[in-house]
C-alpha cells in the first residue's frame, strides 16, 4: 500500500489546526494533527518543504521504519516543531493501517484495558463563587473529576483562569473555543508569594464545599522554583490533590528531587516534552505519578505507547495533554493509547467548540464521565476538507506573565 497523495490543511474554525491528509494507492485516507499553539505555520513549512516530499511513493504500513527514517535522517533531533510534524506522519499512517485491517486503532495496540477513560475538565473562577460554578457547570457536563484554578488577589489576568464577562449566556471559559487571539501575546501579571499563601485556602474551600470524594487536579504552569513547589506541595497535602501539574519548569528534570523529597502530593509533568529522553530520570527515579505527553508534540502515537510502557515499569501512570489546541485528530490518537495501555490514568478533555465540531466530525464518546475513541476503523476522525476551507488562518498567540517589577515570567 503506497502513499500517493500529502496534502497539508490549515483551518482556524473556532481556532487554528494544522491537519495531515495522506492518501494511499488503496483509496484509505490518514489524517494527523500537527498543530502547535502560536507557531503552526513553522510546522506547516517543515512538513510542507521537507517531509511531504519524502513520503510519497512509501510503503504506507511501515510506520515503525518511516518514524525512525524522518527522526535520524533529520540528523537535527527533537524540539517541539520536528516531533508535531514526525507526530502528525506517525498519527496519519496509525490511522490508514486502522482502516486498512477494518480495526479500530486501539485494537491494533492492544485492545481495550478498560471501558472509558476518565476525564478531568477546567474548572476555573476569579474568585471562590465564580470557581464554585464553574464546578458545578462541570459535573452536571458529566465530568467525575476536576481541574481547579483560580484568580489570585492583587493580581489582574492569569493563564488558566475564565473570565468573569457572559458570553452566549454562558460563563466565559478560558482559552475554550473560540480562542482568544491577537497579533501580539496578551500580558498577565503574576506573584508567587501571594499565590502560595492564596490556593491552600481555595483547596480548603472546594474540599468543604464539595466533600473528600471529588478528584481535584492542579496546574502551576512552570511558575515556581523547586523549593517554592515543594512547599505547595506540602500545604495542598490536606486537601489530596489527583496531582499537581508543571510545578516548576522541567527541563531541569534533576530539580523534581527537591519537590519530591518534601511532599507526597503527586506530580504530573510533560505537555511540553517531545521525546522519550525529556522524561528519563523522571521515570527511572520516580521523581513523578504522571506522564502529560500528548501525541501531536511527542511524535505521534508510536512513541506515546513506548514512553508509557516504560512509565509502567516504576508504576507511573499517563496523564495526557487534553486541552483545545490539540486537535480532534491528536485527541483520538491519546483515546486509542489511553484505552489500550494498561497504566491509564487520567485524560484531560476540554470540550472542542461546534464549528470545530463540525470540521471534525468524530466518533469519540463521552458518557457518564468516560471517553472512548469508538469503533469506527482507525482513528475514528473525518476532516470535511470543504468546511475546514472556510475558515482561513488567523494570527494567533498565547499570552505571556510579567512581575511587579516588570521582569518576564514563566507564564
Ligand atoms: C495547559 C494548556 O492544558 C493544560 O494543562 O497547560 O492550556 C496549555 O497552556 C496550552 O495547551 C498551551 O498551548
Ligand atoms: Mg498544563
Amino acid at each position: 500500500m503506497i502513499i500517493e497523495r500529502a496534502e497539508v490543511i490549515v483551518t482556524s474554525p473556532n481556532r487554528n489546526f494544522v491537519t495531515l491528509r495522506l492518501q494511499t494507492d488503496e483509496g484509505h485516507v490518514g489524517l494527523g494533527d500537527a498543530t502547535l499553539n502560536g507557531r503552526e505555520l513553522s510546522v506547516v513549512s517543515y512538513l510542507k518543504d521537507h517531509v511531504v516530499p519524502l513520503l510519497i511513493g512509501k510503503d504506507a504500513h511501515r510506520i515503525e521504519d518511516t518514524w525512525q527514517f524522518l527522526y535520524r535522517s533529520a540528523y537535527w533531533r527533537r524540539g517541539p516543531v520536528t516531533m508535531a510534524a514526525i507526530g502528525a506522519v506517525d498519527m496519519a499512517l496509525w490511522d490508514i493501517k486502522g482502516k486498512a485491517a477494518g480495526m479500530p486503532v486501539y485494537q491494533l495496540l492492544g485492545g481495550a484495558s478498560r471501558t472509558g477513560l476518565m476525564a478531568y475538565g477546567h474548572a476555573s473562577g476569579v474568585d471562590l463563587q465564580a470557581l464554585f460554578d464553574s464546578i458545578r457547570e462541570h459535573r452536571e457536563l458529566g465530568y467525575r473529576s476536576v481541574r481547579v484554578q483560580t484568580g489570585v488577589p492583587g493580581l489582574k489576568a492569569i493563564y488558566g483562569i475564565a473570565a468573569q464577562s457572559v458570553i452566549d449566556g454562558g460563563l466565559e471559559r478560558y482559552d475554550h473555543e473560540p480562542a482568544r487571539r491577537g497579533a501580539y501575546p496578551a500580558e498577565e501579571d503574576w506573584d508567587t508569594r501571594s499565590y502560595l499563601h492564596h490556593l491552600p485556602t481555595v483547596f480548603e474551600a472546594v474540599r468543604s464545599e464539595f466533600g473528600p470524594d471529588l478528584p481535584l487536579l492542579h496546574d502551576g504552569h512552570h511558575r515556581m522554583t523547586p523549593i517554592q513547589a515543594a512547599k505547595l506541595g506540602k500545604s495542598l497535602e490536606p486537601y489530596d490533590l489527583f496531582w499537581l501539574e508543571d510545578c516548576t519548569p522541567a527541563e531541569n528534570q534533576d530539580a523534581l528531587r527537591l519537590v519530591r523529597q518534601h511532599t507526597t502530593t503527586p506530580l504530573a509533568i510533560g505537555e511540553i516534552f517531545n521525546t522519550v529522553w525529556d522524561f528519563q530520570t523522571l521515570i527511572s527515579e520516580q521523581l513523578i505519578d504522571y506522564v502529560r505527553a500528548a501525541s501531536t508534540h511527542f511524535g505521534g502515537i508510536s512513541p506515546l505507547k513506548k514512553v508509557m510502557d516504560f512509565a509502567a515499569q516504576y508504576q507511573i501512570k499517563s496523564g495526557c495533554h487534553g486541552p483545545t489546541d490539540i486537535s480532534p485528530v491528536g485527541f483520538a490518537a491519546q483515546l486509542h493509547v489511553g484505552l489500550a495501555i494498561h497504566n491509564f490514568g487520567i485524560q484531560e478533555y476540554m470540550q472542542h467548540g461546534e464549528r470545530t465540531n463540525a470540521t471534525f466530525q468524530q466518533s469519540m464518546t463521552f458518557e457518564n464521565g468516560l471517553l472512548h475513541p469508538g469503533d469506527n476503523p482507525g482513528l475514528g476522525v473525518d476532516l470535511d476538507v470543504d468546511e475546514a476551507g472556510k475558515y482561513p488562518y488567523e494570527q494567533a498567540y498565547l499570552p505571556f506573565n510579567r512581575l511587579a517589577d516588570g521582569t518576564v515570567h514563566d507564564w
